[in-house]
Parts: structure tokens; sequence; C-alpha cells
């Protein structure tokens, strides 16, 4: 069997205070991206920073990026319509008309840290609208158990196809769910037969539960974006170790690496 793994390199909330090494500039992302995906990473979740290394959904930057990433390396680039918690919704929502193969949909407002993540309900359902118009697959993010219900309203509503819907279980925001291996359980057991998922575990439990989501049959996400130390007291000095990583997990549990080829036919992306 194979697992797509995602690499997730920038992130909307850590800064280069935090880890020098987390790529900002379009200039690095692409290369920590091209880097990522000769390991052999089929999936780049793309979050963009400003000059000043600030969130932003400027879609010049958005497009500079998905160009550089594109020249380097064919990896399958999703998207963040997350953003950051300081960007209004109507240019986050507007990033899918670059029409990445992927973009990621949060379906609901909640507490992130100490700020406030705003998906109001109306939004969400015009940008899953949208999103099926331009043929860009979402990546549904769930951070507690209500979300996966938000999720399968708008499945019901004929928003979201099940062709297969494509969760990231997110565990460990202060505002969602904790990152416990009870916790992943329990949202492994009520997604729907045919889902595809990862999980996304953020902080010091990154490295376990990215074990457990592999062991349980899921994909494997990883990079700066969750986790900024290999371990405890020890700076990733860059997102390569930490793919290199969850890639070895994925050998140690004797399962195959997709490419972006065989990852495009797992989530059956539309063409
Ligand atoms: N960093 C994740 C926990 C998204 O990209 O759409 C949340 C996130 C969502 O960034
Ligand atoms: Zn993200």
């Amino acid at each position: 069997m194979s697992v797509v793994i995602t690499v997730a390199p920038t992130g909307p909330i850590a800064s280069k205070a935090d880890n020098p090494h987390l790529p900002t500039q379009p200039e690095e992302i692409a290369a920590a991206v091209a880097a990522a995906s000769r390991a052999g990473a089929a999936v780049a979740h793309i979050h963009l920073r400003d000059e000043h290394g600030r969130p932003t959904a400027d879609p010049g930057i958005a497009r500079r990026t998905m160009d550089l990433i594109a020249e380097r390396c064919p990896i399958l680039i999703q998207l963040s319509t997350g953003v950051g918690l300081d960007v209004p919704f109507g240019p986050r929502a507007a990033l899918v008309e670059l029409r990445p193969r992927m973009a990621t949909l949060n379906p609901c407002s909640m507490s992130f840290g100490g700020g406030e993540f705003r998906n109001p309900p109306a939004e969400v359902r015009r940008l899953a609208a949208r999103m099926r118009e331009l043929d860009v697959k979402p990546e549904l993010e769930i951070y507690d158990t209500g979300h996966l219900d938000a999720c399968l309203r708008l499945r019901d509503e004929g928003l979201l196809d099940d062709q297969p819907m494509q969760f990231s279980i997110v565990l460990g925001v202060a505002g969602g769910m904790a990152a416990t291996p009870d916790n992943l359980l329990t949202l492994v057991r009520r997604l729907p037969e045919n889902a595809v998922w990862q999980v996304i575990a953020i902080g010091r439990s990154n490295l376990a539960l990215t074990a457990m989501g592999l062991a349980l049959g899921g994909n494997a996400r990883a990079g700066l974006e969750d986790a900024l130390y290999v371990r405890k007291g020890e700076l990733s000095p860059g997102n390569l170790p930490l793919v290199e990583r969850a890639i070895r997990l994925a050998h140690d549990l004797d399962l195959s690496i997709a490419g972006p080829d065989e990852a495009e036919k797992i989530l059956n992306l539309p063409v």
C-alpha cells in the first residue's frame, strides 16, 4: 500500500525568530518544497508570507510561489485558504481562483491559540461551492468532532463530493481537540468509509501521532508548520529532516511512498 506524504513547510504562526530555517519567501519555500519532493513528498501545503514574513493572501505572491515550485518539481500544490488568523476570509477564499490542484477548507470558526480563526458558515458554503466549480479539491481541516459533522452536512447539501472526501485530523491546536491517541481514534472511527485522511499533530506529539496515523491507514504530513523541533530542545534544521523522518516511519511500517501520479489517483484529484 502507498501513502501520500505532504510537506507543510511554513504555516501561519511561526516566524524565523522561532526557527531560523522557516522558509517564508517564495524562493525559500520553493527550495524547501523541491528538496521535500526529491525525498518523496507528493503534496505541498503552502502558506504565503509578505516581505516582512507576515501571513498574506496576496495573489501575486501566491502565483509566483506556485510558479517557482512548478519550475523545480512535479509536486501537487495545495494552497492553504487558512492563510493566517489576521487575514480576512474574502482574500483567503480568492486564492482558489489561482486553481491549485487542492486547497484547504476550514469548516468552522474556533479559538486558535491566543487568537480567533474566523470561518463564517455562509462564506464556507460559498467557498466550497466555488472550489467545486473550479475543480479545486478541498482538504477538509477538522479540529474537533463537530467539524466533521459540519463537513458531512456540506456533503449532504451537495457542496462537497465524496469521491472520496479528504480530511486532515488536526490535533493539538489550543481551541481544538487535544493531541491524544483517544481523540484520533474517535475521529478516525467516525470518518465516512471511503475517506482519505491524514493526521496533523501540532507540537511535541507530532511524531507519535503521525506514526499512529500511518499505522491506522492514514497518510502523513510533515514540516515546520506542525513541528519546529525534531526532538525535545533541538530545533529542526529545516523541513527535510521532518519529511525524511515521516518517510522512514512509513518504510518501517512496510508502506510505500506515492509519487505525485499515484497520489493524484489516491486523492482522486479532478483533472
Ligand atoms: N496550521 C494548521 C493547524 C490551513 O492551512 O488551512 C491550520 C491551518 C489550516 O493552517
Ligand atoms: Zn496550513
